[in-house]
């Protein structure tokens, strides 16, 4: 080993780092001071981590520097989530560190794989919305593009998942407990957040009214900078995460009063902001606090664009719509549009119509929802407390909106009140999507039916005024995490077979198309997936206790609990399945291991009623004599990014069975594609376009389509189907005879009544025929595992299109006008050499 140079000042910085073992024993000593040979992988974690960081460091300047230096349009990435998961691993291979690294832990006898357990998932989102920015952020750093994440450094994430009793058990995630050697605090760059007051209106010394907001609440707004590295290209973007605190003035006043621990007390309260994300994964709850988070994360963020702006424009704005553009992940951050037209003209002295035209040239957003309850509101009484000038400035921008509104459709007193952004009643609310709609120059959804669905549907009135706003980005997600990183056996083969160009540029994985009937190939296809089941049955049963038969189906649906997933409809299968084994009717079936996993939120009563459904049926159906080892279900506790890295690989059967019209689009089920999974799902989201490029001939397609979930809503009768189809009369009857809830009587009436009543919005009876006998069909392919092979090498093979880097390119062109930052040295060359 090479000893370490001495450094100097002149000496460039990337010479002071050693090697990477020295780096790790020297970080394991002095930064973190564990002096004895005592095995502690979470020492092992952050001494490794904090080595790979410095180098990842090095870049991060340059990068930083490169930015500063160009005349590039910049881009803002709104969001109160970034679903990061874990840092070591991607870093260590978008840096191509693999090997320094486990010869760096080989000296101490260690195992990358097993101290890379030690890292706690940055559980910052609750679930696609989250992880999509996550895949956003890398698919910009792998393209160059000059893109900045801002979110909240909430200091607890998403919550903890246990199983008592088969019911769902919330436990705080406190993820930064033994520190997070990912982040740098920036202290130089914290800025100052108001709250609640009043707004102060006069005539200023040029004669031109203005309004000021006065007597507020400050607090402060902490930085903490995550790098987020580019794939082998020397780029390292930045990931810009707020924490709340008190300003010094605000525990002064208490101080001064002789109240030295309600001082202190204070403290925490403005620390609240920044303490925990909300759990609500589809569907408002109206607390101040939340809406405190999401104007906290604006005004900072803009206030921190602004002062960049200003050191080095000055306070001349001509430029700044041209070289700025913000992307708002759902309305969330909306309260963006208000606060940048406060900004520009409070304290930067611009009038209405120079703030208007600069904030409504450089916001745009993304809508991920068609649910109605699931479309924010705000009160207006909770406004004006909160936020009284932005207040002001929603209603001024309603005003302008509406007359023009009128000015196009005179006398259409009825569209006025439906677009207006005031929803009028007992208890007006500010409508935050009609407000980012106006304040914006883009709208897109997130895959192609959705964006047709909002634009004839929940935003039709918009789209006939302005077309030229709306747009479609269908979802993506990156190939380095979701394919590369989770099946190294899959990469080694895909590296072996056509390159690795892929990592880069995915659609070169349609080189695999021409073997997909290659027997040779088929082989080694699927000697790999049975790799990924046996460690995919390993973390079951470490997990859950029960065993997985590996030559069985493997059949999956993992995502957020709720009834419009259906995961309802997948336990009736299941259900169905055990009936016909009892009856010794196993005709046509394969053995099948089925696993659900996923958080129901904390106040959603049904959806954790589903999760104990899936347990009790779990227990029942495991332990069944006459089963043997044709069907297992398990439910997969705390359900999170890392476990999908180990569920998606040895995955065969991905369920996307939600209610048609209703998903916006997924994104697990892009990950289940590239891994070579097929998908048995209904024509929603982007299930519509996996369909397209795989060929319809290698997806199980069943259930109403979206027109014909409007259509069957008209006269749903499910207790006509039920009685007249056998199997699901008799699934039902299991069910409402207590089958699964032998101890405790009537707890799932809830559940069945539902799907008895002809009001049930999700249609689980009507698709249960459909969903049954699509079912019958995969069973059927399974068998010919020829087949089967085929057509799981030519979902991998058509999955390019989902690649995030696809998708970003597409931002980044139709809607940023971004162009990537090369490195000095072309990043291009060395991805792909
Ligand atoms: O966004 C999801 C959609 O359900 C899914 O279809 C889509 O693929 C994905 C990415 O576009 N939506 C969410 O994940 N939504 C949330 O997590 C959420 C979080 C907080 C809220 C509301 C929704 O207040």
């Amino acid at each position: 080993m090479k000893a370490t140079p001495k450094a100097t000042p002149s000496m460039p910085i990337a010479d002071i780092l050693a090697p990477l073992p020295e780096e790790l024993r020297r970080h394991l000593y002095f930064t973190l001071g564990h002096f004895t040979d005592k095995a502690d992988d979470a020492y092992y974690y952050r001494a490794l981590a904090t080595a790979v960081r410095d180098r990842v460091t090095k870049h991060w300047g340059a990068t930083r520097k490169r930015f500063a230096e160009s005349n590039e349009r910049r881009v803002h990435y709104f969001s109160l989530e970034f679903l990061l998961g874990r840092s070591l691993n991607n870093a260590i291979q978008n840096l191509g560190l693999d090997e320094d690294a486990r010869l760096a832990l080989h000296q101490y006898g260690l195992k990358l794989e097993e101290i890379e357990e030690s890292e706690p998932d940055a559980g910052l989102g609750n679930g696609g919305l989250g992880r999509l920015a996550a895949c956003f952020l890398d698919s910009c750093a792998n393209l160059q593009l000059p893109v900045v994440g801002y979110g909240i450094r909430y200091e607890f994430g998403m919550f903890h998942q246990y199983i008592e009793d088969g019911r769902q058990v919330e436990a705080p995630d406190h993820w930064l407990r033994e520190g997070n050697p990912w982040e740098i605090e920036r202290p130089e760059n914290t800025r100052t957040i108001k709250f609640y007051g009043h707004t102060h209106r006069g005539i200023n010394d040029q004669g031109k009214p203005f309004s000021k907001w006065v007597g507020t609440h400050d607090l402060l707004a902490v930085p903490y900078d995550m790098p987020i590295p580019g794939y082998k290209n020397e780029t390292v973007n930045t990931l810009r995460l707020w924490k709340a605190e008190a300003t010094d003035v605000f525990n002064l006043e208490e101080f001064n009063s002789g109240n030295y621990p309600d001082a202190v007390v204070q403290k925490n309260n403005a620390e609240q902001i920044s303490m925990v994300l909300y759990p609500n994964d589809a569907s408002e709850n109206g607390k101040e606090l939340r809406l405190k988070q999401q104007y906290f994360l604006v005004s900072a963020s803009l206030q921190d664009v602004l002062a960049k702006w200003v050191d080095q424009h000055g306070d001349d704005f001509t430029d700044f719509g041209k070289l700025n553009c913000f992307q708002l992940n759902d309305t969330h951050p909306a309260s963006a549009v208000p606060e940048l037209m406060r900004l520009l003209m409070d304290e930067h002295g611009l009038d209405w119509d120079q703030a208007w035209k600069i904030t409504s040239g450089c916001m745009a957003y993304t809508n991920h929802t068609l649910l109605p309850e699931a479309l924010e509101r705000w009160s207006v009484s909770l406004f004006s407390r909160l936020l009284p000038r932005l207040l002001e400035i929603i209603f001024e921008i309603n005003e302008r909106f509406l007359a023009e509104v009128t000015k196009l459709y005179p006398g259409d007193m009825e569209l006025r009140r439906r677009v207006s952004l005031v929803e009028e009643g007992d208890q007006p609310h500010i409508r935050m999507a009609y407000l980012s709609i106006v304040g914006s120059f883009s709208v897109n959804g997130v895959a192609a039916l959705h964006t047709e669905l909002l634009k004839s549907g929940l935003f039709s009135d918009f789209y006939a005024m302005w077309p030229e706003k709306f747009n479609n980005k269908t979802n993506g997600v990156t190939q380095r995490r979701w394919l590369s990183h989770c099946n190294p056996d899959l990469r080694n083969l895909l590296y072996e077979t056509i390159g690795t160009g892929w990592e880069s540029d995915l659609g070169q994985i349609e080189k695999l198309v021409p073997y997909a009937d290659d027997p040779a190939f088929q082989k080694k296809w699927s000697d790999v997936k049975q790799r990924n089941k046996q460690r995919l049955a390993q973390y079951v049963k470490a997990n859950t206790g029960v065993e997985f038969n590996t030559s069985a189906l493997f059949d999956v649906q993992v995502k957020r609990i709720h009834e419009y997933k259906r995961q309802l409809l997948n336990v009736l299968h299941v259900v169905h399945l055990y009936d016909r084994i009892r009856r010794g009717d196993t005709e046509g079936m394969v053995p099948r291991c089925v696993l659900i996993g996923g958080k129901a939120a904390p106040g959603y009563h049904v959806a954790k009623l589903i999760v104990k459904l899936i347990n009790n049926v779990g227990s029942v159906v495991n332990s069944d004599p006459m089963n043997k080892d044709m069907l297992k279900l398990v439910f997969f506790p705390n359900y999170r990014v890392s476990s999908m890295e180990i569920i998606c690989p040895g995955t065969e059967l991905s369920e996307q069975i939600s209610t048609a019209g209703k998903e916006a689009s997924g994104t697990g089920n892009m990950k289940f594609m590239m891994n070579g999974a097929l998908t048995i799902g209904t024509l929603d989201g982007a299930n519509i376009e996996i369909r397209e490029k795989a060929g319809e001939e290698n997806f199980f397609l069943f259930g109403l389509d979206a027109d014909g979930v409007v259509a069957t809503k008209k006269d749903y009768d499910p207790n006509a189907i039920i009685s007249k189809d056998e199997d699901i009369r008799r699934v039902m009857e299991l069910i409402e005879g207590g089958h699964f809830n032998a101890t405790e009587p009537g707890i799932f009436d809830l559940l069945t009544s539902g799907l008895r009543n002809p009001h049930d919005q999700w249609l689980t009876i009507a698709d249960f025929r459909s969903y049954i006998d699509a079912q019958a069909e995969a069973a059927k392919t399974y068998s010919d595992q020829k087949l089967w092979n085929r057509m799981s090498i030519l979902n991998s093979a058509t999955s390019g299109w989902f690649s995030s880097d696809r998708t970003i390119g597409q931002y980044a062109d139709e809607i940023w006008k971004a162009k990537p930052l090369g490195a000095a040295k072309s990043g291009a060359a060395q991805k792909n050499g």
